[in-house]
């Protein structure tokens, strides 16, 4: 459960991201197979050549998905529970991928962000996307 002001450090993240879903995404999936190679396994498709127009397009739908997880804070459960069956029973993701990804987005808003991004916001981005793996996760049977 996020407090009030946890809340708006999210928002403001969000701010700072939305617009730029697609560039962020892409960006955040390439850090994402250089630092973890073995997370590619799971997009044979796009990790070979690393399409660009492929990681855009990943990249776009992914963020896309946080976004949605931004507005929907008090349901996230709710509003992800498609996506929860995809990654639990169609994709199969192993969990461990997840906050290995959420290492990825953190490293990509502070280059971006610099200054910007407090410790504050660090934190409450933290949580958030911590909560959202949780989702994404708890339907592996
Ligand atoms: Zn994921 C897909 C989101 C994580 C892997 N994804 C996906 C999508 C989305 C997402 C939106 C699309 C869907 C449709 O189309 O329908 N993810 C997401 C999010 C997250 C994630 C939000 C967190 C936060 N994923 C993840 C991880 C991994 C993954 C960690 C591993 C590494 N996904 C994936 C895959 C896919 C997806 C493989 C499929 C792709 C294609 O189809 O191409």
């Amino acid at each position: 459960m996020l407090s009030a002001q946890e809340r708006a450090h999210v928002a403001q993240v969000w701010d700072l991201i939305a617009g730029h879903e697609a560039h962020f995404g892409a960006e955040l999936l390439l850090r994402l197979f250089t630092v973890y190679p073995s997370t590619k396994t799971y997009f044979p498709h796009l990790g070979a050549c690393q399409d660009q127009e492929h990681l855009l397009s990943h990249g776009q739908r992914m963020l896309a998905a946080v976004g949605v997880a931004v507005q929907h804070l008090d349901n996230l459960r709710a509003a992800l529970s498609p996506l929860a069956d995809l990654h639990g029973q169609v994709l199969r993701v192993d969990p461990s991928n997840f906050p290995l990804l959420i290492q990825c987005f953190h490293v990509v808003l502070a280059s971006h962000l610099q200054d910007e991004f407090t410790v504050e916001m660090q934190a409450a981005w933290d949580k958030f996307l911590t909560g959202v793996a949780v989702v994404l996760t708890e339907k592996y049977r």
